[in-house]
């Protein structure tokens, strides 16, 4: 069992946690979706700090991670990752988005930080398939916590009871009760 994972129905600009994960693009310069979301609540000290980042190391391809502050949100920071555009399943997407969510982990220890929220990256705009891109989410997180300490607990923000009820159910196969 591995209380540190948890699902949460609901707005992850909402949420008090050390860090928000944002499915951003590779522009870094916001976008529609949970990106559109987290930009509109944490304000426009989140795009200045962007750009920042745009100018020192340019685009974040797909799979990579980023960190800024979080502006106006509740959370301390804001990792912005960037999953793969769905295009059949045949052009490394899983990879990507596994790399995706490693990397915001990696991200989020390296810096400290104990608690950290993910949306279902890929799963929208992206067109990623729902149940393929939760088992990636919930089989990479959970083997990465059972790995290492920090961070101490993740949320699995679902917009969507649907979601919810699939992400759960992956966790109670796993024996990861939340
Ligand atoms: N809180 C939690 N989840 C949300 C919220 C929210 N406020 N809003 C949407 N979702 P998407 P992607 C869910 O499209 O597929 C952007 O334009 C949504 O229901 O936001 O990775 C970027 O700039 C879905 O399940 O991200 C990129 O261009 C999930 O978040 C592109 O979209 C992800 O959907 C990235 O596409």
């Amino acid at each position: 069992m591995n209380s540190r994972i948890e699902v949460f129905l609901g707005d992850i600009t909402t949420l008090h946690v050390d860090v928000v994960v944002n499915a951003a693009n590779p522009s870094l310069m916001g976008g529609g979706g949970v990106d559109g979301a987290i930009h509109r609540a944490a304000g426009p000290a989140l795009l200045e700090a962007c750009k920042v980042v745009r100018q020192q190391q340019g685009e974040c391809a797909p799979g990579q991670a980023v960190i800024t502050l979080a502006g106006d949100l509740p959370a301390k920071a804001v990792i912005h990752t960037v999953g793969p555009v769905w295009h059949g399943g045949e052009h490394h997407e899983a990879r990507i988005l596994e790399e995706a969510y490693r990397n915001s982990l990696n991200l989020a220890a390296a810096n400290g930080y104990h608690s950290l929220a993910f949306p279902a990256i890929g799963t929208g705009v992206y067109g990623y398939p729902r149940a393929a891109a939760a088992e990636i989410a919930v089989n990479t997180v959970s083997d990465y916590l059972t790995r290492k300490p920090l961070p101490e607990r993740v949320y699995f923000v679902c917009y969507d009871e649907e979601n919810a009820r699939l992400y759960k159910r992956l966790l109670t196969q796993r024996g990861q009760e939340t």
